[in-house]
């Protein structure tokens, strides 16, 4: 098995202070919890940022400014949303993609989230996996559910994403893919071979279903976009308390954790 790559999910869209008081907003505020989640293990950062009203917003700007801040502090990989906020427009996710990260987030179907609908018609997918090609920048394709994976693998069929893939599977978003072992292996059977994969979970299933992940050889991303709390109750005090966590329990597992330099070298960057 490669080593363990954790990716840290700061902030996310739909979080608040409300849900937990530690979310960090402003661009210092993600850049700190960034370096600490480095600190504590996580070599890539989900980066999605927020207005100065701490409301979720693609703009370039703020992007720009908390990217600058991160790589002041750390050498996490930054993988921007493409996702940002249901409702969003296109040109709204694919402002960051202008500023060349490394990774980019894509997800390649609609799915209900929640009461809303995260849509992703596979005309806009085709367009954002070109525009993520043009811009030399490595996507994770995004899975809420199953068909997602064959529409990915239609996508690479027709050109627009190169093998190897990178998957970045979530499970348990209300209306997509349930958080269940059972869901996991039959998601992990049908990726392609030779791509790697990440699993996210959300709520109190990112525990159970990111450990599982750690076993089975697939990449773990866990923060305060999927979950909130460190135990029943109990809320997290930090990105990087999750991240640790994480980090632990590979290492008891038998499996080392990459440091960013050697997830580069994992995912071809
Ligand atoms: N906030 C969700 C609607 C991504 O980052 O690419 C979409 C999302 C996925 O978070
Ligand atoms: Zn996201």
């Amino acid at each position: 098995m490669d080593k363990l790559i954790i990716t840290a999910a700061l902030v996310g869209a739909e979080a608040t202070r409300a849900d937990n008081p530690h979310l960090p907003l402003t661009p210092v505020e993600i850049a700190q919890a960034a370096a600490e989640a480095c600190a504590a293990g996580a070599a890539i950062i989900h980066l999605h940022v927020r207005d100065a009203q701490g409301q979720p917003t693609q703009d370039v700007g703020i992007f720009r400014e908390t990217i600058s801040l991160i790589r002041e502090r750390c050498p996490a990989i930054i993988q921007v949303s493409t996702g940002g906020a249901v409702g969003m427009s296109e040109a709204e996710r694919l402002g960051p993609v202008a500023l060349h990260p490394e990774m980019a987030s894509l997800t390649t179907g609609t799915v209900n989230f929640g009461d809303d609908v995260f849509l992703n018609p596979l005309p806009l997918v085709r367009r954002m996996a070109s525009a993520l090609q043009a811009a030399g920048v490595k996507p994770e394709v995004e899975v809420f559910d199953t068909g997602m994976v064959a529409s990915a693998l239609r996508l690479q069929r027709e050109g627009l994403l190169s093998p190897p893939l990178h998957f970045g599977l979530v499970l348990g978003v209300p209306g997509g893919i349930p958080a269940t072992p059972k869901s996991l292996f039959h998601l992990v059977e049908s990726l392609p071979v030779g791509c790697t994969w990440s699993v996210a979970a959300i709520g109190r299933a990112q525990l159970p279903i990111t450990t599982l992940s750690i076993l089975l050889g697939g990449h773990a991303r866990v923060g305060f976009e999927d979950n909130v709390y460190y135990a029943k109750g109990v809320l997290a005090q930090s990105n990087a308390q999750l991240v640790a966590r994480t980090a632990r329990l590979s290492r008891e597992l038998g499996r080392e954790v990459a440091t960013p330099q050697e997830a580069r070298l994992i995912l071809g960057l």
